[in-house]
């Protein structure tokens, strides 16, 4: 069996939503319409307490791009974005929700962020995602949503270590592009490492 992980199509990654992804409402549609392709569907949602350690506001003195060292690791500030149980960090209204399986959340501990649907950022942790696809037996996952640079792409190279065959619907993804060239340098870095990148159409 495969499975289609729909990436943290929330409103606050959305134009006008607190992190948007330039054109990141593009990808609901391909939402909506792929799920009738999979068998199993399952979601992701960024998923934050309100003091947690990524966002800039938290920090004084430092704003939204600036880096520094969260608990050993570097971290780039963001804006506040994704706060549990708020407007931001519900899924999309036009996203049909209606069949989905389950819901992993990520960067729920204060002091490490988790750009990956598998583990946080210092792999210290794990989301469940890796177990639940173990128990059903699932090697073939299908990533699309947001961001393309970030929680796709971490996602898909934490996919290809844990040996799963890895597919990136590339139409489905936009990314935030913080830095010129980072969505071009995401997709390099998944096809290297063995992720398949292609189209909703081809499936
Ligand atoms: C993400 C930035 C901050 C993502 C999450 O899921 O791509 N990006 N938090
Ligand atoms: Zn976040």
């Amino acid at each position: 069996m495969n499975a289609l992980i729909i990436v943290d199509l929330q409103n606050d990654f959305l134009p006008g939503g607190a992190l948007p992804v330039p054109r990141g409402d593009e990808v609901i549609p391909v939402a909506n319409k792929l799920q009738q392709r999979f068998e199993l569907v399952l979601t992701t949602q960024d998923w934050h307490p309100p003091e947690h350690g990524s966002f800039a506001a938290n920090h004084p003195g430092k704003k939204p791009g600036d880096r520094i060292m969260l608990d050993g690791i570097e971290q780039i500030l963001w804006p506040v974005h994704c706060v549990q149980n708020t407007h931001g960090a519900e899924f999309a209204t036009s996203f049909d929700t209606s069949r989905i399986a389950h819901v992993f959340h990520k960067g729920v501990e204060r002091n490490i962020d988790s750009y990956s649907t598998f583990f946080d950022n210092a792999h210290r942790r794990d989301t469940g995602l890796a177990d639940y696809l173990k128990e059903r037996s699932i090697k073939d996952i299908y990533l699309m949503g947001l961001a393309l640079d970030y929680c796709v792409k971490y996602s898909t190279l934490d996919a290809r270590q844990l040996g799963l065959n890895t597919h990136v619907i590339v139409d489905g993804c936009r990314g935030i592009e913080l830095e010129r060239g980072d969505i071009h340098r995401a997709l390099d870095e998944m096809r290297d490492v063995g992720a398949v990148l292609l189209r909703s159409g081809d499936l």
